[in-house]
């Protein structure tokens, strides 16, 4: 957010403040003011002007714009936010090919939404949709720990409003159906992208797509939304939140393994894993450091770093064959 803004509503904040007062301790003109306050405005901050100055009333802003979002958001990013684009990844590699950092690219809707493998993703208004830009000093080893902070700040997010949300291996957030993990339905997903060199991260953005307040006629079969789970939620604090708790993830990475495990349905779960042409059948008992998941086969103990996990129902209990449904 622009540096003036925020100090006009660092002011604010601190309780009714006059025009001219504010244009005295800013050091800018009355007119300045005035523009500066009407911008807000327009950006979805309800500054009321009353007789003794310009008034923030305390009620909540409904507002999703990208200077609502940045308004009380407790970490360091800033916020560009679209009605409409086609992918915020794609506009997040613009940004981090220019250079940026700390960026979040935030749109109400997409059109050409991007899942991994150039897979679809639905994205109509109402979700978030969003992508950090990242300009990590860790080793290109660790970076899927990004990944996994990622999921684990959504399902954070998630649970904080009341959804049941937990982790399926690898980034997939769910809502279990039976109890057991074995049937769910998919309530947000992440696709990282990288750019650099074997020793070192030039940048890494982390897309993140959750069902928000959408209705489930608008989404694929087998989704869900925090609206069909819980009903309509406030999105801007929604994103707040899960950006917070992401911030916190990423400057303390050795943390995320174990907020991944405490969230996962994965573990203890008997297994399909595909990783291209490749299959891995077994039980997932843990994940590594680097967020690999080690699955005991009957051929012995495997660790899969990347792929489309499915959880199966066990033969032993039910009868039913592994085919996952
Ligand atoms: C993912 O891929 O789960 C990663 C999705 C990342 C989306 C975010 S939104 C912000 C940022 N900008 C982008 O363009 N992308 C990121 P994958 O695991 O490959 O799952 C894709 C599959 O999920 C599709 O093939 C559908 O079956 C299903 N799917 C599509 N849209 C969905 C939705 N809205 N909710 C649940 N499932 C969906």
């Amino acid at each position: 957010m622009n540096e003036t803004r925020r100090a006009i509503l660092e002011a604010l904040e601190a309780g009714t403040v006059s025009g001219p007062e504010l244009a005295e301790s800013l050091g800018i003109s009355r007119a300045a003011v005035w523009k500066h306050i009407e911008g807000l405005r327009e950006a979805g901050i309800p500054i009321e002007s009353t007789g003794s100055g310009y008034v923030l009333p305390g009620a909540a802003i409904d507002a999703y714009t990208g200077p609502t979002l940045e308004y009380g958001l407790e970490a360091p990013f800033e916020i560009e936010y679209h009605d409409q684009i086609g992918s915020t990844n794609d506009r997040a590699r613009e940004l981090a090919t220019e250079g940026a950092t700390d960026v979040v690219v935030v749109a109400d809707e997409q059109t050409g939404g991007r899942g991994r493998l150039e897979r679809a993703w639905s994205a109509p208004s109402g979700g978030v949709w969003l992508t950090v830009v990242n300009r990590p000093t860790v080793p290109p080893a660790r970076a899927p720990l990004f990944t996994l902070a990622a999921a684990v700040a959504t399902t954070e997010a998630a649970r904080a409003v009341g959804v049941d949300a937990a982790i399926k291996w690898p980034n997939d957030v769910i809502v279990p159906r039976d109890g057991q993990g074995h049937e769910y339905d998919k309530l947000a997903g992440i696709l990282t992208e990288m750019e650099g060199e074997t020793d070192r991260i030039e940048w890494l953005i982390v897309g993140i797509g959750c069902n928000v307040n959408i209705d489930l006629g608008k989404l694929p079969e087998g989704a869900t939304s925090v609206e069909a789970e819980v009903g309509t939620v406030d999105r801007r604090a929604f994103v707040q939140a899960l950006l917070e708790r992401f911030e916190q993830y990423r400057t303390d990475l050795d943390s995320v393994t174990g907020g991944w495990l405490e969230h996962t349905a994965t573990i203890g779960q008997r297994v399909r894993v595909e990783i291209g042409e490749q299959t891995v059948v077994g039980d997932a008992v843990d994940i590594t450091e680097m967020g690999a998941l080690v699955v005991e086969t009957e051929d012995g103990t495997q660790t899969v770093s990347a792929g489309d996990c499915d959880h199966l129902r066990p033969v032993s209990t039910d009868g039913l064959d592994e085919s996952g449904s």
